[in-house]
């Protein structure tokens, strides 16, 4: 059994998550997500709309995640590797290169980012059109 492993923030799941986490999955059999803990994205300088627990329950409730582990923080990559057994890690491309390091414990894939979508566009999409509309209803 193929054991693949990824890990995100997955704040305000879209298109550009599920279709990581499906062709991840495609690459193997199990399907591993480290998802980042509230502490850990203040790190990220990430602040999520879901708290973890939510954004917990959200990814284990999408058919291609297997199990999801807590992310604490930049440095828990390769003990997670070991204790998982794992044989494939996968990060969107926007990360090409940086996880590189961890080639000597399996195999590192970086997958095209899913363009056009963020959590980032998403929060800048709603505030202005709620802005806008609250204008055009002189709110
Ligand atoms: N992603 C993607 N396409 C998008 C947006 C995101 O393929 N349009 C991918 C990212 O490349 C990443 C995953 O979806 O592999 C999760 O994205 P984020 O939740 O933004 O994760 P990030 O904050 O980059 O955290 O230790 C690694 C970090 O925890 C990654």
């Amino acid at each position: 059994m193929k054991r693949v492993l990824t890990y995100g923030t997955y704040d305000l799941i879209h298109i550009g998550h599920i279709n990581l986490l499906r062709r991840a999955k495609e690459l193997g059999d199990y399907l591993i997500v480290g998802i980042s803990t509230d502490d850990f994205n203040a790190i990220k300088n990430k602040k999520a709309y879901h708290p973890f627990h939510d954004r917990k329950m959200i990814l284990e409730s999408i058919r291609y995640v297997d199990k999801v582990i807590p992310e604490h923080s930049w440095d828990q990559k390769i003990t997670d590797l070991k204790e998982h057994e794992i044989d494939l890690f996968v990060m969107g491309d926007d990360w090409e290169g940086k996880f590189d390091f961890l080639s000597d414990y399996c195999e590192v894939i970086y997958l095209p980012r899913t363009q056009g979508i963020s959590t980032s566009i998403i929060k800048t999409d709603i505030s202005t059109s709620f802005v806008k509309n609250s204008e055009e209803r002189n709110l």
